[in-house]
């Protein structure tokens, strides 16, 4: 399986991050991304591919660009502002306030955004750029006739919607993928998103359309972060109604106690949707060793999941989202991609 990655997404690295309370070094680290890398060599995957560059209209098809032009200068206007320092809102346009678009940086930031965990440093806007790219990338090895590839996106996607980042995600490569799947020959694209966390984005983005379909399963949004979407009544809305479907699990679930149906499930849904592709939103935070996370997944259960997505038998992309255990992060990945492999039908 082709491998898609860069090492530009090193430049994604936020100084530290408030947990619990306590400000404390970011989970979301360039380790993290290069030990997938690592482990993916050593496993023998590849060849290991460089991004190609593809034009910003393939970004905007899915994201504002407002929202772009926003997330492109940031930087600049935070450190003119105030100094060479993570960027982070402080504030928000909930309940009783007006959605206005500031002038002011530390205002956009506010409004484009849904949380503080999510720093914008210098280098910010050319890692997540890179991370569309090393999705697109794959996407264009699915499109020219491959049956899988592999996306080593860094930073994550699946949190960031139209016209908002958060969740450490900035610019949602899976949808993006997804998207130019859609615009370069497929009629019907699924997104699967297997993290751990809601993919509140990428639902947010395909929810009121019939062409592309949303399933995810993940931790109980009464539980867990992001808290405001994820929940099973969320069908899809106008020509999407029927083409989205969430299995919150509670805290605590494991592959035998209720992860392994509920993925059974939305594969089945994608199946019976007729999806011609489908790009999966790759989290290993399901992991029982994560540090930010509450299901009970072990290593060996990735091996079961991949080969149950492989049973969808479409050609299929992975791009990478979250899993914060460094240690095991390789053999997690690993272990799905093997899985897929192992138990795909090459038609
Ligand atoms: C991203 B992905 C605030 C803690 C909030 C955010 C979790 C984002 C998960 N500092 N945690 O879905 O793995
Ligand atoms: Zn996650």
């Amino acid at each position: 399986m082709d491998v898609v990655y860069s090492e530009l997404h090193a430049l994604q690295n936020g100084a530290y991050e408030l947990i619990g309370g306590q400000l404390q070094p970011p989970v979301e680290k360039p380790e993290r991304a290069e030990t997938i890398r690592a482990a993916v060599e050593a496993a023998g995957f590849g060849p290991l591919l460089s991004p190609e560059s593809f034009p910003d209209d393939t970004i905007t098809r899915v994201h504002t660009p407002e929202f772009v032009a926003f997330l492109s200068t940031a930087w600049d206007r935070w450190v003119e502002a105030h100094g060479p320092y993570d960027a982070l809102p402080l504030n928000w346009p909930v309940r009783t306030f007006r959605q206005k678009i500031p002038e002011a940086i530390d205002g956009l930031l506010s409004y484009y955004s849904l949380d503080a965990g999510t720093p914008i440093t210098a280098g910010t806007w050319k890692a997540a750029r890179t991370a569309v790219d090393v999705a697109l990338t794959g996407a264009r090895l699915i499109q020219d006739g491959k049956r899988h590839a592999f996306a080593l996106c860094r930073p994550p996607g699946h949190h960031a919607a139209a016209d908002l980042y958060g969740g450490y995600c900035f610019l949602n490569n899976a949808a993006i993928a997804a998207q130019y799947l859609r615009d370069n020959g497929a009629a019907k694209v699924a997104v699967l998103d297997v993290d751990y966390h809601h993919g509140n984005g990428t639902q947010a983005i395909f929810y009121d359309r019939a062409d592309v379909f949303f399933a995810s399963v993940h931790a109980d949004p009464l539980q867990e972060y992001p808290f405001f979407l994820g929940y099973a009544d969320e069908t899809g809305t106008g020509a999407g109604e029927g083409c989205n479907a969430n299995y919150p699990l509670r805290w605590g679930t494991g592959w035998e106690t209720g992860y392994a149906d509920a993925l059974d499930d939305a594969c089945r849904r994608i199946h019976g949707w007729g999806a011609e592709a489908v790009v999966v939103s790759l989290g290993v935070d399901t992991f029982e060793q994560d540090p930010i996370s509450q299901f009970k997944l072990t290593t060996p259960d990735y091996t079961r999941m991949g080969e149950r997505i492989a049973r969808l038998g479409l050609p299929t992309l992975f791009v990478m989202e979250g899993g914060y255990d460094v240690a095991a992060l390789g053999d997690n990945v690993v272990n799905t991609l093997t899985g897929y492999l192992n138990a795909s039908v090459v038609a």
